[in-house]
C-alpha cells in the first residue's frame, strides 16, 4: 500500500489534519490503535478558541458546533468568597465556544467517512520506520496480519503515550517537563450549569472549576491529591466538597445529580523539541502537554495541524520545502506561549502544599491585581481566547 501521508492517531489532531490534507488534495491514511467507540468515549476538553472552530468550518465539520456550541463572552474568577467577571469579548473582540471534544471528534469522524479517506481502527503495533530517509514507511498489525504503507511523510498525532515520539533516537530530541503535585477530579452530570459562564475558583481547600457541555449538562473539577482514587469520591462527597469551595450564590444555584462520568487526571507541562525528525512530524499531545487550567490542549493540537497542513500543501503544490523546514519553529513558538499561560493559570489558582501561607497571599495579590487592572485583565483575555495563528 502507498499514500502521501500516514497519520498515526485518530484524536482531534489526527482527524483534523486528515481533513485539511484531503481539502488540499493530499492523500492520507489514519492508523488508530483503539476502536472508534473508545476514542469517542474519552471525556476531555470542552472549550474551543475561535481559530479552532474556524478550522472545523474549513473542513466542513463546523455546522453542528455553530448550531449547538455555547458562545461565551466572559469568564469568572472566584477568590476570597467573591466572584469577579473578566469581560474577554470587551477586551479582545473575541469569544470562546463550549463544545465537547467528544462532539468535535464525532463531527470529524463523520466528515472523514464522507470524504472516503481510509482510516484503520484497532491497528496494533504501529511502527514508523525510515523517517530519516527519503522513503519512510509505517507497519502495523490488523487482525493478526502485518501490513506496510510506503509514504512521503509520517504525522505523529498519537498523543502523549504514542509510538511516534518514542521512535525518535534520544540524542535527537530534547524534552522539558514540569509535573504538578496534584490532579483534577472531574465529574459530568445531567444537571443545568451553576452559572452561564465558567467559574475558576481559588480556595484554601484547593482549586475548583465549574464548566459545562450544554444547558443541561455540567462538568465540574476539583483539585485532588495525585495519588487519590475515584473510589474515595462517591458523588455525595464530590458535591459536598464543591460546595465548600464555591461562593454562596453558586452554592444556592447548584443543582446536584448522579455523575455520568468520573475520572482523575494528573497535571503536567511537557514540550518535546523539535517537532520534526526528517520526514516525521509531531503534532498535538504527541509533542506537548499542558495542564487543563488554560483550556489549551485541544486548541494547540488544532494550531499545530493548521501549520503542518499548510507546510505540506506548500511542499506538494509549490515544490517548496520552506514550509516543512519552518514547521517546528513556527509551531513551538505558539506552543511555548500556551505552555506559559497554562502554567501561570495553574500556579495562580491551585493550592500548592509546599508554598505555605506566603504563596497563598501572593496568589490573592495577583488575583486582586488581575481583576482590578484593565491591562492585566486584557492580557488574561488575549491568551484565554487564543493567540492568533
Ligand atoms: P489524543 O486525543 O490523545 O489522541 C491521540 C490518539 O492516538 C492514539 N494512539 C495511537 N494510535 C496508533 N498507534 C499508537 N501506538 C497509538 N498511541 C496512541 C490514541 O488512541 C488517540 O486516539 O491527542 P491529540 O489528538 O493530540 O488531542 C489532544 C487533546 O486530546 C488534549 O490536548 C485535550 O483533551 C486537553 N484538554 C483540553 N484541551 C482544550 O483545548 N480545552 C479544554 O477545555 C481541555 N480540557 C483536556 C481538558 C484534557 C483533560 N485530560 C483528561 C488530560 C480537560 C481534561 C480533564
Ligand atoms: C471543560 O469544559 O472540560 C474545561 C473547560 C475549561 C478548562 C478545562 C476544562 O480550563
Amino acid at each position: 500500500m502507498r499514500t502521501q501521508v500516514v497519520i498515526i492517531g485518530a484524536g482531534p489532531a489526527g482527524l483534523l489534519l486528515g481533513q485539511l490534507l484531503h481539502l488540499y488534495g493530499i492523500d492520507n491514511i489514519i492508523l488508530e490503535r483503539q476502536t472508534g467507540e473508545y476514542v469517542l468515549g474519552r471525556i476531555r476538553a470542552g472549550l474551543l478558541e475561535e481559530g479552532t472552530v474556524s478550522l472545523l468550518d474549513k473542513v466542513g465539520a463546523g455546522a453542528r458546533a455553530r448550531r449547538e456550541g455555547l458562545v461565551h463572552h466572559g469568564v469568572e474568577l472566584a477568590f476570597g468568597g467573591a466572584r469577579h467577571r473578566i469581560d474577554m469579548h470587551g477586551a479582545t473582540g473575541k469569544t470562546v465556544m463550549i463544545y465537547g471534544q467528544t462532539e468535535v471528534t464525532l463531527d470529524l469522524m463523520n466528515a472523514r467517512k464522507a470524504s472516503g479517506q481510509i482510516s484503520v481502527y484497532q491497528a496494533a503495533d504501529v511502527t514508523p520506520l525510515d523517517f530519516d530517509t527519503d522513503r519512510p514507511r509505517v507497519t502495523y498489525v490488523k487482525d493478526g496480519v502485518t501490513h506496510e504503507i510506503a509514504c512521503d511523510f509520517i504525522a505523529g498525532c498519537d498523543g502523549f503515550h504514542g509510538v511516534s515520539r518514542a521512535s525518535v533516537k534520544p540524542s535527537a530530541i530534547q524534552t522539558f517537563e514540569r509535573v504538578y503535585p496534584f490532579g483534577w477530579l472531574g465529574i459530568l452530570s445531567e444537571t443545568p450549569p451553576v452559572s452561564p459562564e465558567l467559574i475558576y475558583v481559588n480556595h484554601a481547600r484547593g482549586f475548583a472549576l465549574c464548566t459545562m457541555r450544554s444547558h443541561t449538562r455540567s462538568r465540574y473539577y476539583l483539585q485532588c491529591p495525585l495519588d487519590d482514587d475515584i473510589r474515595n469520591w462517591p458523588d455525595e462527597r464530590f458535591w459536598d466538597e464543591l460546595k465548600q469551595r464555591i461562593d454562596r450564590k453558586a452554592v444556592d444555584n447548584l443543582v446536584t445529580g448522579p455523575s455520568i462520568e468520573k475520572s482523575i487526571a494528573p497535571l503536567r507541562s511537557f514540550v518535546a523539541e523539535p517537532m520534526r525528525f526528517g520526514r516525521m512530524f509531531l503534532a498535538g499531545d504527541a509533542a506537548h502537554i499542558v495542564p487543563p487550567t488554560g483550556a489549551k490542549g485541544l486548541n494547540l493540537a488544532a494550531s499545530d495541524v493548521h501549520y503542518l497542513s499548510g507546510a505540506l500543501r506548500e511542499y506538494y503544490d509549490e515544490k517548496s520545502s520552506a514550509g516543512i523546514d519552518g514547521y517546528s519553529a513556527k509551531a513551538l513558538s505558539r506552543v511555548w506561549k500556551a505552555v506559559r499561560f497554562s502554567w501561570w493559570m495553574t500556579s495562580m489558582l491551585h493550592k500548592f502544599p509546599d508554598e505555605g501561607e506566603f504563596g497563598a497571599r501572593i496568589q490573592l495579590a495577583e488575583l486582586n491585581y488581575l481583576v482590578g487592572s484593565k491591562a492585566a485583565s486584557a492580557s488574561l483575555s488575549e491568551n484565554y481566547v487564543g493567540l492568533p495563528f
